[in-house]
């Protein structure tokens, strides 16, 4: 396998200052408490697990304003993120990070840029995640690391890890999007980032759009980072998450997409968030996103 190797280091991000619901703080003990580590050891790999990067609570923090909330900490974290993950990186370590609210993809995204120019990335959720603050219909960052990632967004944000290391939007695909706001939609065609929403999924079938999906993120690219948030799933299956949308992908297909990914070797970096505890239902949705992990990393029935 050219891209994973078989070391891996786990990075907890316990931030929920970029979503509008406590609870996501507790998700990378969450995560732990449902067996990541053994999961991923019994897979055969070598794991070192890096702990938490310690965040603020709202209570602690300024809020600036109404339109970023909370930028100053969310800078903060995903500053020392990018650090981290591209320290691990460095060290020709796969990192897997454990949110946490979806704004610390900025800080996975822009280290994972220090090491691979050419980005290619997988972006599961029920949401597009690419709001600006002056589309923003609540303010909260977690609904805008896309667009920030793609160069977009306030300077503070996009400063994180550099102003010149961004993804391409033509290798960036979204699949499960099912909530989209006005603004997030022309900015998606204004881009030209490939969006595969329920209904293409509905249609096509799970194993259909994988195929195209891969195919887009893996050529001309030096790797692919696979953003997971756990509301892509059907609250059926992940009710612990902040922002639920009904109408999601069934255990089967998240599986299945995860395994098309394993399969094809591509794979260099992950994020599994919006893992929120107090929502949830006996750590269900942890359990699951440690299942997902065990299916890209190259787990199998037989
Ligand atoms: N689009 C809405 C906003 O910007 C809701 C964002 C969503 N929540 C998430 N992100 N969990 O994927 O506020
Ligand atoms: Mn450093
Ligand atoms: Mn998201
Ligand atoms: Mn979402």
């Amino acid at each position: 396998n050219p891209t994973i190797n078989n070391r891996i280091s786990i990075i907890g991000v316990p931030l929920d200052l970029g979503a509008d619901r406590r609870g996501v703080d507790m998700g990378p003990s969450a995560i732990r408490y449902a067996k990541v580590g053994e999961k991923l050891q019994a897979l055969g790999y070598e794991i070192d697990d890096k702990g938490d990067i310690a965040a603020n609570r709202p209570d602690s923090c300024y809020v600036d304003g109404t339109s970023l909330k909370y930028l100053d900490e969310i800078e903060r974290v995903n500053t020392e993120l990018c650090h981290m993950v591209a320290e691990e990186m460095a060290k020709a370590r796969f990192p897997l990070i454990l949110g946490g609210d979806h704004s610390i993809a900025i800080g996975t995204i822009s280290g994972v840029l220090q090491h691979k120019k050419k980005l290619g990335v997988l972006w599961f959720d029920a949401h597009g995640d690419i709001n600006t603050a002056a589309t923003s219909p609540s303010g909260n960052i977690h609904g805008m690391p896309v667009a920030v990632c793609l160069g977009r967004g306030h300077e503070r944000l996009t400063g994180v890890g550099g102003r010149a290391a961004k993804l391409d939007p033509e290798k960036f695909v979204m699949i499960g999007i099912r909530d989209l706001d006005p603004g997030e939609k022309m900015l998606l065609k204004e881009l030209g980032v490939v969006v595969y929403t329920m209904h293409e999924i509905d249609i096509m079938g799970m194993a259909k759009v994988m195929e195209e999906a891969i195919k887009i993120v893996a050529n001309g690219t030096e790797g692919v980072h696979v953003s997971f948030d756990m509301d892509v799933i059907d609250p059926l299956h992940a009710p612990g998450v902040g922002t639920p949308v009904l109408g999601g992908l069934t255990y089967r297909e998240s599986h299945l997409a995860m395994e098309l990914i394993s399969a094809a070797n591509i794979v260099t970096s992950a994020e599994f968030v919006e893992v929120n505890t107090v929502l949830d239902n006996r750590n269900q949705t942890a359990k699951m996103a440690v299942d997902l992990m065990g299916s890209l990393l190259g787990e199998r029935v037989l």
